[in-house]
């Protein structure tokens, strides 16, 4: 079984993404920031491979999604005022706990700098693999994808790939990278 923790400011994408990824309408996805309420949801299953695509698992692995509520007030560099402390540490514990993280950053907002410091604590301090995507390229023209391209190696020091839930854009790319760290598992 191979966890995988979905992180991102409110509104990225998350629950959009799960269930991209394991089908089903599980998580709750709604255009208004703060929508996944219960701070964490898990889905168990096999991710969803396109026809097209010859699965770059192999078939065989199951995995366990989470998609943790938005730790970060989108506009605010510190956590919203919605999480407690026990429940902001909850939530870090479970994101620890896993053994691949995907950090989404919404291309129309941008690197958020809360999240950045939690995907440096993540990186550095517990040596998480982690799949950064920059998502909703739909929204956004192709120079603003490649200055956050940009960005995101100066800051984060990793490539990230372009993602849309609406065109599918990068999907392939996302599962690649996921079959990539899962051998490591
Ligand atoms: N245009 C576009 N819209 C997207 C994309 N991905 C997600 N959305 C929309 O963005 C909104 C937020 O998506 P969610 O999946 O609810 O976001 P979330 O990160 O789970 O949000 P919270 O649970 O509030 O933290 C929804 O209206 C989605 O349909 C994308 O790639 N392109
Ligand atoms: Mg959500």
């Amino acid at each position: 079984m191979i966890k995988v923790a979905i992180i991102g400011a409110e509104n990225v994408g998350k629950s959009t993404l799960m269930n991209a990824l394991i089908g089903g309408k599980i998580s709750e996805v709604e255009n208004l920031p703060g929508t996944t309420k219960g701070t964490i949801r898990r889905r168990f299953g096999k991710l969803k491979i396109p026809k097209s695509m010859k699965n770059p698992m192999g078939g065989a692995d199951e995995f366990v999604l989470i998609d943790t509520a938005g730790l970060f007030d989108p506009q605010r560099e510190l956590r919203g005022k919605v999480l407690s402390e026990e429940k902001f540490r909850e939530i870090i514990e479970e994101i620890i706990s896993s053994d691949i993280v995907i950090h989404m950053v919404d291309a129309t907002v941008g690197l958020h700098r809360g999240m950045e410091k939690l995907h440096h604590m993540l990186k550095f301090r517990y040596e998480k693999p982690i799949i950064v995507v920059i998502n909703k390229t739909d929204l956004v023209p192709r120079e603003r994808v490649e200055e956050l391209r940009r960005i995101i190696k100066k800051r984060l020091e990793q490539e990230a790939i372009p993602l849309s839930l609406v065109t599918y854009e990068g999907f392939n790319d996302l599962l690649k990278a996921l079959a990539y760290y899962a051998q490591y598992v």
